[in-house]
């Protein structure tokens, strides 16, 4: 499908021919600016940064690099090629043909979907606005912009959903995607994580490695969809996601390296003093991102998920690869369960019901995969510390474990002791300060801050040392 870059609206939805849709959109996008400008990264609006723009589609050639205002990005509609004999994958309408248009019987499903995904896109740039101020390198602050843009790109592929096929309530839950803000007490962000201050580097990196890891899941999970443009907006918003990981673990291992070098070389575990993050800081940053992260996931048993995925709405990850019937229907399954006395047995449910848990655990897998090569490169360094992924019980508050504490091993424990011990697993004031007190800017071309190693390559070919960011 041929992209038109000419409009307003760079999009490859022929959106030039849709008069109504198209002033509609028109509508909305100097609301979306306003909210950049207002929300968005501070101090930014006239900084020129190197940034990749999605063009089209096409899979060599689908971005364009080069330095533009942040407000002058432009924010595109596109959509996967369309497969013209694609079917429903899964669930009780498996193997009828996709639906081009929102089923009437499932509207308000759908659109509940699309308006908890779209909410979380602007959420992380509102969550991430201060932390221009204290890049470590130029080129992280490229990074973060080039996060930033494409989170505002898939509110973008959102909006474009509700407006195209949700008629005057999707219009006015696009608006309300501007209304809610991040950490708002009146009007927070839907999800919680959405809602946590990322007010610190190491904190970014653990939010693009965590949090959107998370998005990877969810998207694929709604790439399978039965409404097949929400599949294709999907299917090219994982493209994007995946710099976005790559951000989050590359990050996170540069910090690992710089502080491994730094124990080596002051032979201590304790690498402060020589401006670098101890070990003991990152396992706690990544207990609390993950954790809440597993929260994203929502409750283990979820009827609202059964429905999702019997009515062919969000299907499981890489459903197609998956071998069994794909409808599930009388399937039970064992899962853990909290009994009165506060232990742990098991019960059976039905297996439609604990979709949200078996997206989670592909979710674990995937996230243990990084930690074991952060696990390698630590070894290299003759370290003998593993960092670890808490049991799924720890610090939760979503779902069958948000009522009991445990320790990071999953052990019970009461919530005295919980009070007591936290400080051991979790970031303490004292510890933000800490890394905080690191948090200086570094504006130097090819410059890195004391606590994290450079990256072995720049970016689209270009050296390390490039100036990827022009200050004005
Ligand atoms: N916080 O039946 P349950 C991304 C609510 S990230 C607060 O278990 P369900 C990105 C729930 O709404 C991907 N509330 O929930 C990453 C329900 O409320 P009601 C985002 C929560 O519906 C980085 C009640 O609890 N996309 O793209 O099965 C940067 C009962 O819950 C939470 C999606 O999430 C929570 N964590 O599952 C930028 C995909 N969890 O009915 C972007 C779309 C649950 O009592 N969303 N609740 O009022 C979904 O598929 C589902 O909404 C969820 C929740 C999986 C999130
Ligand atoms: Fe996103
Ligand atoms: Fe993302």
């Amino acid at each position: 499908m041929k992209a038109d870059y000419n409009e307003t609206i760079p999009n490859n939805v022929n959106l030039g021919d849709d008069r109504r849709l198209l002033r509609a959109l028109e509508r909305w996008h100097p609301a979306y600016i306003q909210w950049w400008k207002d929300m968005g990264p501070v101090n930014a609006n006239e900084t020129e940064v190197y940034l990749r723009t999605a063009i089209s589609v096409d899979t060599d050639g689908w971005a364009h690099f080069d330095h533009v205002k942040m407000p002058d990005y432009r924010w595109g509609i596109f959509l996967a090629e369309p497969d013209p004999d694609r079917t429903i994958a899964f669930g009780a309408h498996k193997g009828e043909p996709v639906w081009a248009d929102v089923p009437g019987e499932y509207r308000s499903e759908l659109r509940r979907l699309i308006v908890t995904q779209g909410d979380t896109e602007p959420a992380s740039v509102e969550q991430q606005r201060e932390l221009g101020r204290t890049a470590p390198s130029l080129y992280d602050l490229r990074n973060l912009y080039q996060v930033n843009v494409e989170e505002g790109r898939h509110l973008w592929a959102m909006v474009y959903l509700l407006h195209a096929y949700f008629g005057r309530d999707g219009r006015e839950e696009a608006d309300e995607m501007l209304e809610r803000h991040a950490g708002d007490p009146d009007r927070p962000r839907i999800l919680k994580a959405f809602n946590e201050q990322t007010n610190d580097w190491l904190s970014f990196f653990m939010f693009t490695y965590f949090q959107d890891r998370d998005g990877k899941f969810q998207l694929a999970a709604l790439a399978e969809s039965g409404f097949d443009p929400l599949s294709r907006t999907c299917r090219f918003m994982l493209t994007e996601e995946a710099h976005h990981m790559f951000v989050g673990e590359t990050g996170v291992m540069r910090v690992l390296q710089r502080t491994c070098e730094l124990m080596r070389q002051h032979d201590s575990t304790d690498v402060r003093p020589f401006g670098g993050i101890n070990l003991e800081t990152v396992q706690k940053w990544i207990n609390f991102h993950y954790s809440i992260c597993l929260d994203l996931f929502g409750s283990e048993r979820s009827t609202n998920a059964a429905n999702y995925f019997s009515m062919g709405l969000k299907g499981r990850y890489q459903e197609t690869k998956l071998d069994d019937d794909h409808k599930l229907d009388g399937e039970q399954m064992e899962i853990a369960r909290v009994t009165e006395d506060g232990g742990i047995d098991t019960e059976t449910i039905s297996a439609l019901t604990a979709m949200n848990l078996k997206l989670r655990q592909d979710y674990t897998a995937d996230s243990q995969r990084g930690l074991n090569r952060f696990n390698k490169m630590i070894a290299a360094h003759d370290i003998d510390v593993e960092l670890t992924l808490p049991d799924e019980k720890f610090n939760r508050s979503i779902g069958i474990y948000s009522g009991i504490e445990t320790t990071p091993e999953g052990e019970i424990i009461s919530g005295e002791e919980w009070a007591k011990r936290k400080a051991q697993w979790l970031p303490t004031d004292e510890d933000k300060t800490y890394v905080n007190s690191l948090m200086v800017p570094v504006t130097e071309p090819g410059k890195m801050a004391s606590w994290i190693a450079p990256p072995k390559r720049g970016i689209h070919g270009r050296p390390v040392d490039y100036e990827y960011v022009l200050f004005h």
